[in-house]
């Protein structure tokens, strides 16, 4: 059995083209693709983010790591969905102004497909009328990423711009420098800080 630990070493290590076979012969052996995502994929960028903090590595070691995420996202994204069961509400998520982070956006995303969600990607560098008009086609849920302090301060924009436009839409935020009391400041719906508890905070908002 392709064990989950190697994975998330191949992933470290940036090796795409391994952790695509590897998740691919793991699906096959029918170990739960949430397994898959948490214990291989997330367990391996969990540890390239703290050795990135901690100065052991940089920028081009992270993105060959992220090149290797996306790999694996890739046969991993329908069996997540196909687990997943019927469509229980609609997000659109999308990393906000400025700003071009997109893996934990991208986890987020397909957490919510895989509990059942249908999931609009509103991509990166996502300005508030882009927001606003997901709303309108009918979100239930807006979802909001920022990894720069720069760049989490237009979450505000982006809600006040909602409200003024009457969307019903619950807004629910994250990424690494947002935090529940910058949440509340801004009158966000909800936060959370990975990507499993951001789907329990969407279901309870949707009262599921
Ligand atoms: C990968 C990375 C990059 C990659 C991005 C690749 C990509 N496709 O995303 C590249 C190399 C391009 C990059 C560029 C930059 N980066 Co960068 N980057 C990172 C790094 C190492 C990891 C981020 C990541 O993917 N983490 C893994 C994911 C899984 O975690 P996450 O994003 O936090 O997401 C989880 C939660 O936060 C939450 N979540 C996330 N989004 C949402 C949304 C909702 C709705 C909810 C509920 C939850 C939620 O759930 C996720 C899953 O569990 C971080 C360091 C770090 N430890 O965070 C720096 C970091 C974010 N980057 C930083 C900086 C400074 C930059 C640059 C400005 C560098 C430069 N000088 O050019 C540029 C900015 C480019 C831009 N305009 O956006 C700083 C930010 C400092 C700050 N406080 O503002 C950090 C913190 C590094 C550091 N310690 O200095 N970066």
């Amino acid at each position: 059995m392709a064990a989950l630990n190697l994975i998330s070493e191949a992933l470290q290590k940036g090796k795409a083209e391994d952790v695509k076979k590897m998740v691919t012969d793991a699906l096959a052996e029918k170990v739960a693709p949430k397994k898959i995502l948490e214990e291989g994929l997330i367990a391996g960028m969990d540890i390239i983010g703290g050795r990135f903090k901690r100065n052991e590595i940089y920028i081009p070691e992270v993105l060959i790591a992220a090149r290797a995420m996306h790999a694996g996202m890739s046969v991993l994204e329908p069996m997540l969905i196909k687990a997943g069961v019927k469509m229980i509400g609609k997000l659109a998520i999308g990393t906000v102004k400025g700003d071009l982070h997109d893996i934990g956006k991208n986890l987020v995303a397909m957490m919510y497909k895989g509990a059942g969600f249908n999931v609009v990607d509103l991509g990166v560098d996502v300005a508030a009328d882009k927001y606003v008009k997901a709303a309108t086609d009918g979100a239930d849920i807006i979802g909001l990423s920022a990894l720069l302090t720069t760049t989490m301060v237009a979450m505000k924009g982006v809600i006040e711009s909602l409200k003024e436009k009457g969307a019903k839409a619950k807004v629910i935020i994250g990424g690494a420098p947002v935090t529940q009391n910058y949440s509340d400041e801004i009158g966000a719906n909800g936060y959370a800080a990975d990507a499993a508890s951001a789907v329990e905070i969407g279901k309870k908002l949707l009262g599921k």
